[in-house]
């Protein structure tokens, strides 16, 4: 099993997935497992933040419910951006309800997810209808091409114990074409067809005093089997953070290809 981890080895069992084949394109040409979450409440400012990180980055993860003026020309600059750097754009909207609403919840409102986001986070706690819900809407063709599943939360306390883990897990090895992967603390598996997501990555802080626990690049991709970091705040509230994004990305990518 070790040699399916080999990246040779690996590619095309990442690759028979349309989400990981982009994502594993990027960060492949662009030499970066590095996520960066822009967790900003204006567009402007977000926008400037990703045409400066841009290429340091496989993936923009936002959360498009704390933008206050999100709207049409929000995503479109955001997409015409992930083009020209050579991002994945991720929508963290953990969605976490029954198969009919998730539906809508993708489709329409004020975010639409599906029309610009192509991955999107979602919590095993509904069970397998969530993710038959989540490959209805993939289906239509939108943006949307794949899911993260929520196998480990990073809070304090958080209720997602192992036994949590292995049941989504087992959600997820009966819905491959809708899961891509995991956001996840410890890799809760060695199957190497998922890309496995962490967030809680913070070099110089252990803790922000809201519960958020953070470890070391080298903890979140050695001791634990990431894959890809999901950074927010060490980046985007650092004194320079395309320096920092830069530096994240290059440490966290030698330390993925030499695991
Ligand atoms: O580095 P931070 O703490 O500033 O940002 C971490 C980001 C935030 C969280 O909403 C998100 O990662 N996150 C998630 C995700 C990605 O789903 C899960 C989790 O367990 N912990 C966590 O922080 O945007």
């Amino acid at each position: 099993t070790n040699d399916l981890w080999n990246l040779e080895t690996r590619k095309p069992l990442l690759e028979c997935n349309p989400l990981n084949a982009m994502v594993l394109k990027y960060m492949t040409l662009k030499k970066t497992n590095l996520c960066v979450a822009v967790d900003e409440t204006n567009k402007e400012k977000i926008l400037q933040t990703i045409q400066s990180i841009g290429g340091y980055v496989c993936a923009i993860k936002l959360h498009a419910d704390i933008i206050d003026d999100f709207d049409q020309s929000f995503i479109d600059e955001l997409t015409t951006l992930s083009k020209h750097h050579q991002f994945v754009i991720f929508a963290d909207r953990k969605l976490a309800d029954t198969g009919n609403t998730v539906e809508l919840q993708l489709t329409h409102g004020s975010l639409h997810i599906a029309d610009w986001a192509n991955v999107v986070t979602v919590h095993s706690v509904p069970g397998p209808p969530i993710l038959q819900s989540v490959l209805n809407i993939i289906k239509q063709n939108k943006a949307l091409k794949g899911s993260l599943l929520i196998a480990s939360l990073s809070s304090k306390g958080a209720l997602t114990d192992a036994e949590y883990s292995k049941k989504s897990l087992e959600m997820a090895n009966d819905a491959k074409n809708v899961v891509s992967g995991f956001i996840c603390q410890k890799r809760p598996s060695d199957n190497p067809e998922f890309l496995y997501w962490t967030p809680g990555v913070n070099e110089l802080k252990s803790t922000d005093g809201l519960g958020q626990q953070w470890r070391s690049i080298e903890d979140a991709i050695k001791r634990d089997g990431n894959d890809i970091i999901i950074v927010g705040r060490a980046i985007t509230q650092s004194q320079n953070p395309v320096e920092v994004a830069r530096d994240y990305a290059s440490r966290a990518f030698e330390l993925w290809k030499s695991r």
